[in-house]
């Protein structure tokens, strides 16, 4: 795709950030199409005949990155398939988390507009992760798969966003704050980005 044809917003944030939250916010307001990569992969996990299910699965629940191979086919087929139905706008949430897969989207699928980035203290994170891995059933929303989480975020993710920092390509949002106070901070950054 060409810049013009589809553009790409990847909002990146450590582990209960808050990414998908803001998300939906913003396919409310801006008729977004929001493509979380993690849903992604595990909507992928649980398809049946699918050859990565066990592999995904593995990786999610130890905090791992999933090799890019599998995560860029999903979001390519997601791109295209939403594309094919009229939508050029999207969001690409929790992703690229890994240098890597920085550089083979925007090589091969789109550049990417901006980064929304997401700056949270871990031990908000944490206790927001915790509360909700008591009712959302997800592998990784426990103290433990959270640890690892957590520091594959720091050693593997944040030099992402340092790569677009230096493009001058990234707009931070705090997000230690309620849902509506941070909406606030991203409605102003995406009318800034893009009007
Ligand atoms: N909440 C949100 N905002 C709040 C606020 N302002 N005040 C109070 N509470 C707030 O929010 C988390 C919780 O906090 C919710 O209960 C919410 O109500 C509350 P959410 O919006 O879900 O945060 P989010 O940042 O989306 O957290 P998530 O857990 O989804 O982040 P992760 O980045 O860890 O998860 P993701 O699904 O992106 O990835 C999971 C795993 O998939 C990764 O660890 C990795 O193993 C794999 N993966 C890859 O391998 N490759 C990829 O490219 C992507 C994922
Ligand atoms: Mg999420």
């Amino acid at each position: 795709f060409s810049e013009k044809e589809v553009s790409v917003i990847f909002v990146l944030g450590g582990p209960g950030a808050g990414k998908g939250t803001q998300c939906a916010n913003l396919v409310k307001d801006h008729h977004f199409v929001h493509l979380s990569a993690g849903d992604l992969l595990r909507a992928e996990q649980n398809r049946e005949g699918s050859k990565y299910g066990e592999m995904i699965k593995h990786y999610i629940r130890e905090g791992q990155i999933v090799p890019q191979e599998v995560t860029v086919a999903l979001l390519q087929q997601a791109i295209q398939e939403n594309y094919d139905k009229g939508n050029k706008k999207f969001l690409v949430d929790g992703f690229p988390r890994k240098m890597d897969q920085a550089l083979t989207f925007e090589a091969q699928i789109v550049p990417s507009k901006f980064t929304l980035f997401f700056d949270c203290p871990e031990k908000i994170m944490l206790k927001r992760l915790l509360e909700r891995g008591r009712t959302s059933g997800r592998s990784d929303d426990n103290a433990e798969s959270i640890k690892k989480r957590f520091a594959t975020f720091l050693d593997t993710s944040m030099p992402v966003v340092k790569h677009f920092e230096k493009q001058d390509k990234v707009v931070t949002v705090s997000c230690d704050d309620s849902v509506e106070k941070v909406y606030d901070q991203v409605k102003a950054a995406i009318k800034d980005k893009i009007g």
